[in-house]
């Protein structure tokens, strides 16, 4: 076997095995090789599709417990969610509200690959403020409000991910929940008693009687108020209390991605919302996004319970900022 070839086959068979499968891996520069996760190409968020879903949710009218229009817009809610391939489920309920009145709520729950284990849990409200308590004219504060930012954007957010979802499954399975009467607080125009409790009805209701024994996913992401024109999202202070490494997770994706001029990287204000209850009562470790503006006196937009909540204030590049950053974290995580 062994002949005067042997030597320079010997080499052959060294340089072919050191050389080959390896050409992909090996840096196009000279830099050294850095140990970093490989780059994945993200879905695309769709904003028209996701501006869509929010004015869908529009022109059902105010969607406020106990109305029709309320109604109607669960039934779409539910049925588009199941379209767009999830497991729906409904939690019906009654909730009292600040002034008694008893309040039938549908806490909409939308499912992805629900046989996983690992799991993801994002959320917004639905239902939209049955006054304009900050309305200027003060001759229209009892009327209900549109609500196009504050609950349409955050589920039209979601809708669209739910949209994505469907044809890109990722490694976790991830839970859509639409959270009822997060809205129906304490009036501010009426001189009624601060009463931190009478808002986020559903997420409360929800985090009592959660929709599966031992439900535990590793984190909740909340979305309220995420599609005003320039809007600006500050790190929220109860969602660094409870789950600083999901603020630096979101936060972190959406400067890679090139949004960093909406998501500031500074502590913003202290909200009650859904993200609070779900942290104290359920014990899911959460954040909210949620538009804090530093110029404003309530510190969210100059809009917030008023008449002017109405689809001029969207802006499809904000619900692309969130949505596309969104994607990123789901894709990522593993
Ligand atoms: C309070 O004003 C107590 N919380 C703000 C949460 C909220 C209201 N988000 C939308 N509407
Ligand atoms: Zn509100």
């Amino acid at each position: 076997m062994l002949n005067k070839y042997t030597p320079f086959l010997l080499i052959v068979i060294l340089v072919t095995l050191f050389s080959c499968g390896d050409d992909q891996s090996k840096p196009t520069s000279q830099q050294p090789v850095k140990k970093t996760r490989p780059e994945i190409k993200l879905p695309e968020f769709n904003a028209d599709s996701a501006y869509q879903y929010v004015q869908d949710q529009v022109d059902f009218g105010p969607r406020v417990p106990n109305t029709a229009e309320h109604a109607a817009c669960a039934t779409y809610l539910g049925e588009k969610m199941k379209e767009l391939g999830a497991t729906v489920l409904v939690q019906k309920a009654k909730v009292e509200a600040y002034d008694g009145t008893i309040l039938n709520i549908k806490n909409i729950i939308a499912s992805y690959q629900p046989e996983k284990n690992n799991r993801i849990m994002l959320f917004a409200h639905w239902d939209s403020r049955p006054f304009a308590d900050h309305c200027e004219d003060v001759t229209r504060r009892d009327q209900p409000i549109l609500g196009a930012n504050d609950g349409a954007s955050g589920i039209g957010v979601l809708m669209e991910i739910g949209r994505i979802l469907k044809d890109h499954p990722i490694k976790m399975g991830v839970d859509i929940i639409f959270f009822d009467a997060e809205d129906y607080g304490t009036p501010d125009h009426k001189d009624l008693p601060y009463a931190p409790d009478t808002w986020c009805l559903g997420s409360q209701y929800w985090s009592h009687n959660m929709h599966v024994l031992g439900y535990y996913p590793r984190y909740g992401i909340l979305l309220d108020m995420v599609g005003a024109k320039g809007a600006t999202f500050y790190k929220e202070q109860v969602s660094l209390k409870y789950a600083p490494d999901v603020v630096q997770k979101v936060w972190g994706m959406a400067s890679k991605l090139g949004y960093s001029s909406y998501f500031v990287s500074q502590q913003g204000g202290q909200v009650i919302d859904d993200h609070l209850y779900v942290n104290q009562i359920a014990h899911i470790p959460s954040i909210d996004i949620i538009q804090h503006d530093p110029t404003t006196f309530s510190n969210f937009g100059m809009y917030w319970h008023t008449h002017n909540d109405n689809m001029d204030v969207i802006d499809r590049n904000t619900l692309k900022a969130v949505g596309q950053t969104l994607i990123g974290v789901l894709v990522y995580e593993e």
